[in-house]
């Protein structure tokens, strides 16, 4: 019996040893935490998302895919940027290539294209309009307007709840793919409305005429993955995101450019 004891002792002694070499050595090797490593793996990078050859580019997001959690989801976030957007972006490369507008700017293609060019239309609208909505969200953002862009709100709309009501409208009613825009118009004033398609504000015979500072995607690969039909859930989620500094940004740039 004490030989058996002495045995049991031993063992405890050894078990015991063991599992505390393993604590110091869980104290001492960094373990990777793996959330971290499977973001990346699943949602990768936008800067590695890169246009085939041709005149206009990938822009990358100033973000990361997940950054807009939990508001818009990474997923769509990824597959948005990376696949759609990344599709406007060639096919608007393969039909200016070789043609006498492949030269001219991206405003000068959508103001003055020729509307009846579906294929440069489309695709045209879809870069430009994916770029502009990309650069006026951001993460930890929201809240509302200041300064030049609030009192510009409040001089053309009267207060910020009346504009904002004004553009879930748009957002809300425009049937079936399309986009909500703010703009300013030729005068200077501000002005809210929508477009189909990937049509643009700076196209010609447009509903809303004028140059974008703020737009919502409607289409609904913008939102299905998280809201499925809840178009109205995802217009309540864009207001937690956007992002008024780069809104305002624009604003006093289009104010500059057009001296008004
Ligand atoms: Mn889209």
């Amino acid at each position: 019996m004490n030989a058996l004891k002495t045995t049991l002792l031993l063992a405890s002694i050894a078990l015991l040893t063991s599992c505390r070499n393993k604590n110091n050595l869980e104290e001492v090797v960094q373990i990777p935490e793996p959330e971290a490593q499977e973001t990346q793996s699943i949602y990768g990078n936008p800067a590695d998302v890169k246009a085939e050859k041709g005149k206009f580019k990938m822009r990358g997001l100033p973000y990361a895919y997940n950054a807009l959690e939990p508001y818009f989801d990474a997923r769509t976030m990824e597959i948005h940027y990376s696949r759609h957007h990344l599709s406007y972006c060639n096919n608007l490369n393969k039909a200016i290539k070789g043609t006498e507008i492949e030269s001219w700017t991206l405003e000068q293609i959508l103001k003055s294209g020729d509307p009846n060019n579906v294929e440069v239309r489309n695709n045209a609208g879809g870069y430009y309009n994916h770029n502009l909505f990309w650069e006026t969200i951001a993460p930890k953002a929201g809240g509302q307007p200041k300064d030049s862009l609030a009192a510009a709100i409040n001089r053309d709309f009267g207060n910020y709840d009346t504009f904002k009501n004004q553009f879930v409208q748009a957002a809300g009613k425009q049937f079936g793919s399309g986009w909500a825009w703010l703009v300013v118009d030729k005068t200077g004033k501000l002005i809210v409305g929508s477009t189909s398609n990937q049509d643009n504000p700076l196209m010609p015979e447009m509903p809303i005429k004028g140059t974008p500072i703020m737009c919502l995607d409607v289409w609904e690969h913008a939102y299905y993955l998280k809201f499925q039909n809840k178009r109205g859930e995802y217009i309540s989620a864009f207001f937690n995101v956007v992002n008024w500094n780069a809104v305002e940004k624009k604003y006093l740039e289009v104010k500059k450019n057009n001296s008004i």
